[in-house]
């Protein structure tokens, strides 16, 4: 079993929690989506700015405008979202399990970050309360290149920790850190493993309680 490092209490972190033949089959998958016909779009926030990452979604789409999940591709091209595969949706509760936590993840949302890609701090708290109330975790994968991943309290201003995700690690919050603030600083260019078949790096979130 890999190491568990706890960030905040129900917030572990599992450095390479993937194989590496795991984490290549993985960023195959990746950019095979991001390249398909529903792939890579740039989401627009709100208040109109463009976000610093690709995304994709799967199960569900995330709309970026209205902050809820929805069937097709409402803020961008109105495509039917792509289906979570049953693999996947398997390796997330696996990774779960692994921190001692359970999911049943019905979207994972696929972030593709280059040099200069990040995200602003941000709380998942769009899935349904009854999800939320009950602490099912997020599970984060990593692949490619390192991130300063920052992870802070329940409000925005509390004190935060950065946690460098690398290739192959897993992040699963749930419990009493459901609901905290996070997001990513800046990706390490370069840091990532070679053969993976691209640069910069994939993060799978996967979620529960998008329907
Ligand atoms: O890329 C990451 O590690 C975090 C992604 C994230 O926070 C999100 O998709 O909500």
């Amino acid at each position: 079993m890999s190491s568990r490092i706890e960030v905040y209490p129900d917030a572990l972190h599992l450095p390479a929690v993937l194989a590496p033949g795991e984490q290549r089959r993985l960023a195959a998958r990746c950019l095979a989506i991001g390249r398909g016909p529903a792939g890579w779009y740039v989401p627009r926030v709100r208040g109109g700015g463009l976000m610093r990452v690709r995304m994709v979604c799967l199960g569900r789409h995330w709309n970026a405008r209205t902050y809820r999940y929805e069937a097709v591709r409402g803020d961008h091209d109105g495509r039917a979202v792509l289906p979570l595969p049953a693999d996947l949706a398997e390796l997330a509760a696996r990774v779960a399990a692994a921190a001692g936590m359970r999911i049943e993840p019905d979207v994972c949302i696929l972030n593709y970050y280059e040099a200069g890609g990040r995200m602003g701090l941000h709380q998942d708290k769009d899935e349904r309360p009854e999800t939320l109330d009950a602490g099912v975790p997020i599970v984060s994968l990593s692949i490619g290149d390192t991130a300063r991943f920052v992870m802070g309290g329940f409000t925005r201003r509390e004190p935060k920790t950065v946690v460098r995700l690398a290739s192959g690690d897993g992040l699963v919050f749930g419990g009493r850190s459901r609901l905290r603030y996070h997001g990513v600083a800046s990706i390490l260019p370069g840091t990532g493993p070679s053969g993976h078949g691209f640069t910069g790096r994939f993060n799978l979130t996967f979620r529960q309680g998008a329907t």
